[in-house]
């Protein structure tokens, strides 16, 4: 992809052409666009803007650094479909430095990473992929005999703003679990003079980072955060608000075990240790993973275990029960083992009806609209 075109209208069916070249028709990518202008919380006036800004010919430079990770939220990007996330990612952006993706290497990649930052200086976007060690003076990750913390000083200083992307440049992530040996930290430690925005995750969904970018791109600023910096359209709502095992959790329905007759009917996970009630993130709206319908950690059957909430993921044990901030039944509630879905007691339907009765409403509606769209994530705000 990447012609040089010279008009917005030929680079617009230049893209609707590569699109179809992949697959993806012209009805797909409005749909896409109706979608993903919903997932940022904008009304539905806004999808042809949003179309625009994915195929204007303007691009945003960026540059991509990579500290202590295991490079999963770049793999997520690029295994992403639907379509091809990756296209329109790299489409809308000028990525003037990625080690994971650079043809070059050694001193050349290093030039062409100090002419964007200077050719662009204030203007081009910072990601940072990973976390930074902040003990021994940084010495457990060095690039190009520089630490990373000198590297994001010197890079994050010249960015018109940072994105955190996973959970490692959000909070530290994997690498701070205790007793995290080399201090590691996130990136909105370190810098406090700069917008960071945290995407947290991991990986980060590829759908967090492409939706802030056009939010960026077709608003001129940046989204509201929350109170740990991230985007409030993609953070704002608890996982377990709008899972597909909710009804069975409602319901006082819990597999017990792995592979159990209830795990195998599809029951609610908390009792395995799911932490999506206290996790902040939008997978069980947008479905992520990206490897068939219904794939996601708890759609494949395996519990959250929070890896983009700081304090909950790397850090509470994965079977330790969540805490529940939803007006729901407590964990301690009465299990209805070997019920099916609708064949709950009447005591069971009782307290589930008294304390879950609106939300149990409210998510089958959810779970029902999630199947019924095949990739449309749903409005957050
Ligand atoms: Fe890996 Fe990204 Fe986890 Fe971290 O992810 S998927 S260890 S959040 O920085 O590459
Ligand atoms: Fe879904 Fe986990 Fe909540 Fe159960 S506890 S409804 S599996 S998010
Ligand atoms: Fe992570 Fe839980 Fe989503 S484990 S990918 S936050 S469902």
């Amino acid at each position: 992809m990447g012609k040089l075109l010279t008009s917005t209208e030929s680079l617009e069916m230049s893209l609707s052409n590569e699109l179809e070249a992949q697959g993806v028709s012209r009805r797909s990518f409005l749909k896409f666009c109706t979608a993903i202008t919903a997932a940022m919380g904008l009304p539905a006036t806004m999808v042809a803007r949003v179309a625009d800004a994915i195929t204007s010919p303007t691009r945003t430079p960026v540059i991509w650094l990579h500290f202590q990770e295991c490079t999963g939220c770049t793999e997520s990007l690029l295994r992403a479909t639907h379509p091809t996330v990756e296209e329109l990612v790299l489409d809308m952006i000028s990525l003037d430095y990625s080690e994971t993706l650079c043809a070059a290497a050694g001193h050349q990649v290093e030039k062409s990473l100090n002419d964007s930052a200077k050719l662009n200086e204030g203007k081009y976007i910072l990601v940072v992929e990973g976390s930074i060690p902040m003990k021994e003076d940084g010495i457990y990750c060095k690039i190009a005999d520089r630490t990373a913390l000198d590297i994001l000083n010197d890079y994050g200083s010249r960015a018109a703003a940072i994105v955190a992307i996973g959970s490692c440049a959000s909070w530290g992530g994997v690498q701070s679990a205790s007793p995290n040996p080399t201090g590691a930290t996130g990136v909105n430690e370190i810098i406090k003079d700069k917008p960071v925005i945290n995407l947290p995750g991991c990986p980060a969904s590829p759908y967090n980072l492409l939706s802030t970018i056009l939010y960026y791109l077709t608003l001129g600023k940046l989204p509201q955060l929350d109170s740990k910096g991230r985007p409030k359209f993609a953070y704002g709502r608890l996982i377990h608000e709008h899972c597909e095992r909710r009804p069975h959790f409602d319901a006082g329905r819990f597999a017990l075990e792995f592979g159990d007759d209830n795990h195998r009917e599809g029951y609610c996970l908390y009792k395995l240790g799911c932490k999506g009630p206290e996790t902040y993130n939008n997978c069980s709206s947008i479905l992520f993973g990206d490897v068939g319908s219904g794939a996601w950690p708890v759609g494949t059957g395996h519990p959250c275990f929070g890896c983009s909430e700081e304090g909950v993921g790397f850090t509470k044990h994965i079977h330790e029960q969540a805490d529940v901030f939803t007006d729901s039944p407590p964990a301690s509630y009465a299990q209805i083992s070997g019920d099916k879905p609708g064949g709950v007691s009447i005591a069971g339907a009782a307290v589930a009806g008294a304390v879950g009765g609106v939300i149990l409403g409210a998510s089958a509606v959810a779970a029902k609209k999630m199947k019924s769209e095949e990739t449309a994530p749903e409005s957050d705000a």
